[in-house]
């Protein structure tokens, strides 16, 4: 296992919509493997494979709280089959968008079709904390960012920041 580099805004890369994944080989564990430890390492509950660069529609997650035993989740190709109509706002964050967090609204519920880490097919019904982390994750495989749902105003103010971090090579 390694913990791979998590790419952060701006970075084109991250804009990138991911393919689909044709079967769930070796490489495919591998990287989902990478992904986690990446993912713990950062202390997320979620992460797509573009935001370490690969292109491939795969996202680990894990909910659980610290005092509770882990609960790693894999989504391969994941498909969202059904949305609530009721909506939720939830804080979000976003380890390519580190240390900014906004209030972020999207169906309390949804439904997802995906292949698990095995390559098998599989139906989850979301709501929470867990609906509102595969609606985020599932936009990372297509490019998008919470802050793309922000006012152009927030959204350049966050990323006019998370620029200057970088040129600066600062971390707040
Ligand atoms: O770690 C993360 N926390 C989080 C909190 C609220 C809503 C979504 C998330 S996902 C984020 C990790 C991440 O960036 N995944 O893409
Ligand atoms: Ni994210």
């Amino acid at each position: 296992m390694a913990i791979k580099t998590i790419l952060t805004e701006p970075n084109n890369i991250l804009r990138q919509v991911s393919k689909p994944v044709e079967i769930v080989g070796n490489d495919e564990k591998q990287l989902m493997k990478d992904m986690l430890e990446t993912m713990y390492d950062a202390n997320g509950i979620g992460l797509a494979a573009i935001q370490i660069g690969v292109p491939k529609r795969i996202i680990v997650m894990d909910i659980s709280k610290d005092n509770e035993e882990k609960n790693p989740m894999y989504f391969v190709n994941p498909v969202i089959k059904n949305k609530d109509n009721q909506r939720t706002t939830y804080e979000e964050g976003c380890l390519s968008v580190p240390n900014q967090f906004a209030e972020i609204d999207r169906p309390s519920k949804c439904e997802v079709e995906y292949l698990d880490f095995n390559g098998e097919k599989k139906v989850l019904k979301a709501e929470g904390l867990l609906a509102t982390c595969i609606q985020h994750e599932m936009d990372h495989l297509e490019g998008i960012l919470f802050i793309d749902y922000l006012s152009k105003l927030k959204k350049s103010m966050i990323i006019k920041k998370l620029s200057k971090n970088k040129s600066s090579r600062i971390v707040v």
